[in-house]
């Protein structure tokens, strides 16, 4: 069966008892925003703020009477979604937001992606799914022995999950697993969080310190962000010093 996909209309309408007892939306018109319509085998479904009199939704459309009532309409159907990336995703001041890949499909023993930039009010892992979210289901962040790790929330926005990783220390293997995406899909990544190591060596060390230094001072791009440890929007001494100050770490 050919999956349904979910469409959210979010239409803030009002209408007014006395002017217009009665509206009609038609598919057409919805599919002006986003989504399908019944023709391609999605039900439109309305849910209402507040009272009417009644809704129907048939062969392409949503007729709703009533009075002033702001209105939701969504198709029904939520079907499973396929996950295209994974990034780690920060905010470097002015400079903007850079994101960075995560290798998928690797064990979290394995040559995971490291991220090298402090953690700051949280890590965000963004999944990014082929078709539109309408459920982020839940998140579990555990550790290389599935003990639970740092504290998760999930949000999510077009076609992203995106799960908030706070209170974890630094220098862990973790494993982010999505369940419940949609209603029934699932999704899954190991990363590890490491200031200062910019190679994926999992240890940081003089070639680090090198590669850090070397870059003090430049623009922050797709191909320096990593650099900017603190995600201040500039490449500095204090990024430096941070890496600096864990040479000889290595990732257990
Ligand atoms: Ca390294
Ligand atoms: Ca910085």
């Amino acid at each position: 069966m050919r999956p349904q996909r979910l469409a959210v209309f979010s239409c803030a309408m009002v209408f007014s008892s006395a002017a217009l007892a009665q509206a009609t939306l038609t598919a057409s018109a919805l599919n002006n925003g986003t989504g399908t319509s019944s023709a391609n085998g999605v039900t439109l479904v309305a849910s209402v703020g507040h009272a009417i009199a009644h809704g129907t939704s048939g062969a392409g459309s949503v007729t709703l009477n009533g009075g002033l009532m702001p209105i939701v309409l969504a198709a029904s159907g939520s079907g499973p979604v396929n996950l295209v990336s994974v990034t780690s995703r920060k905010t470097h001041g002015a400079a903007g937001t850079f994101n960075l890949n995560v290798l998928r499909g690797v064990p979290i023993g394995g040559a995971i992606s490291v991220e090298p930039r402090a953690i700051g009010a949280g890590h965000l892992i963004v999944f990014t799914f082929d078709s539109a979210i309408s459920q982020p289901g839940t998140a579990t962040v555990t550790g290389p022995a599935s003990e639970p790790l740092g504290s998760a929330s999930v949000s999510f926005s077009g076609n992203e999950v995106r799960v908030l990783i706070a209170n974890l220390p630094d220098n862990r293997r973790v494993n982010v697993a999505l369940a419940g995406v949609n209603g029934s899909s699932s999704a899954q990544a190991a990363i590890g969080f490491l200031i200062g190591d910019f190679n994926d060596s999992k240890s940081v060390n003089a070639t680090d310190v090198s590669a850090v230094k070397g870059r003090s001072g430049r623009f922050i791009d797709a191909d320096t962000f990593r650099y900017d440890v603190n995600a201040s929007g500039t490449i500095s001494a204090a990024d430096i010093a941070a890496t600096k100050v864990r040479a000889g770490t290595n990732m257990p």
